[in-house]
């Protein structure tokens, strides 16, 4: 067992563990002060600090087409244009919604953030289906299943800070006359998570859907944002955080043969995060706040964590003890799910299946 002590980082007092191996990690138990310095370490040091336009977003949406009843009566499809407006430009992403019919009351939702090609992966027509989105499966547990394509908000790529949504919120012009963006700007993974909110909007507007039982679903980068996206917009009651990894639910302070590393991590994608961020390279484990702390900033709201065990550069044993470090913020230690399955990297039925128990087993029906 960890032996429990009281400690400051210099910026907040917070509940530490002694772990078997020796090193002090910090359990929190929040209070305003401790949640607030927290998050604040979390955006100005890693995932960057949104532009103030796009927290008070001009957002609109148009149907792309009638609904249309499919899935052989079970649902109605909804597809839905969603238009933000900011300061430098205008972009518009799609959303694909299956609102299953012959139940009453609005829907609870699963809302997917497709880091995959969505042709293949999201297909609104269902000529295509794939695991990764069993929209099918979802509709027939009772659950709405949403979808966007995360490239609609910013292009997963180098240039992608000064795409999509960022050229409508940046001064990107000035950043590439400076060759560089400001260390606390926003990274890829906040702009997608800002998308999902963006799709919250809508859902909120949406009388068959119902707002207050909605989980943020995202796998792998997608699995980081969604839990970005989760901590950020308490709209969401639930996040599904499926095989994350480094920068999402995987203890920095592990050391683990194959795990991904800050250094590797901004080296391949340094768009996803804020320039300051690369501090932090090969000091793994000096971070002041490590990963848990960022997944606990959930409570009280559901979280889903779902590891693959033959995922070793995401390192599901450091998913599994960020969990065990994170559990202590949440009165009641159900609300933290985790699940770890046989088999590669990939967001998969029996993940999904994990998901959709984890929220009856809350209530959502
Ligand atoms: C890897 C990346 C991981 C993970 C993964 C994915 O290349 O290094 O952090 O996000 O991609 O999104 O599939």
């Amino acid at each position: 067992m960890s032996e429990m002590k009281w400690v400051s980082n210099g910026m907040a007092a917070i509940l530490c563990a002694v772990t078997a191996c020796g090193c002090v990690t910090s359990v929190p138990k929040w209070n305003e002060h401790s949640r607030a310095t927290t998050l604040a370490w979390f955006l100005a040091n890693e995932y960057g600090v949104r532009p103030k336009a796009a927290e008070t977003p001009d957002v609109s949406f148009a149907a792309m087409e009638p609904d249309v009843t499919m899935m052989e009566g079970r649902a109605v499809r909804k597809r839905v244009t969603v238009t933000c407006r900011g300061p430098y430009g205008t972009n518009s992403f799609a959303v694909t919604a299956f609102v299953p019919t012959g139940v009453k009351g609005p829907r609870p939702a699963f809302l997917l953030i497709c880091n995959r090609d969505p042709a293949a992966n999201i297909d609104p027509s269902r000529t295509r289906k794939s695991n990764f989105w069993p929209a099918e499966k979802i509709v027939e547990r009772g659950f709405a299943a949403i979808a966007f394509y995360n490239g609609d908000i910013a292009p997963d790529c180098a240039v992608g800070n000064s795409e999509g949504v960022f050229a409508c919120y940046d001064n990107v012009r000035a950043w590439r006359k400076a060759c560089h963006r400001p260390h606390e700007a926003w990274g890829t993974l906040s702009a997608w998570a800002w998308g999902a909110s963006r799709v919250m909007d809508w859902i909120e507007s949406e009388p068959t859907l119902d707002a207050k039982r909605v989980a943020v679903v995202g796998h792998s980068r997608g699995g980081k944002t969604a839990l970005l996206a989760g901590v950020l917009d308490s709209r969401f009651a639930m996040a599904c955080v499926n095989e994350s990894g480094c920068s999402g639910a995987k203890l920095n302070r592990i050391d683990l043969p194959g795990a991904e590393t800050i250094a590797d991590i901004t080296r391949s994608f340094p768009y996803w995060f804020c320039n300051n961020y690369r501090t932090w390279v090969n000091r793994d484990a000096e971070v002041p706040f490590d990963q848990h702390q960022f997944m606990a900033l959930m409570a009280p709201r559901l979280l889903a964590v779902g590891s693959a065990a033959d995922d070793a550069l995401a390192g599901p044993a450091g998913e599994e003890e960020s969990c065990r470090l994170a559990r202590p913020a949440w009165d009641d230690p159900a609300k933290l799910d985790y699940h770890v399955r046989p088999g590669k990297h990939d967001l998969n039925l029996a993940d999904w299946t994990a998901y959709m128990d984890f929220a009856e087993r809350q209530g959502w029906r």
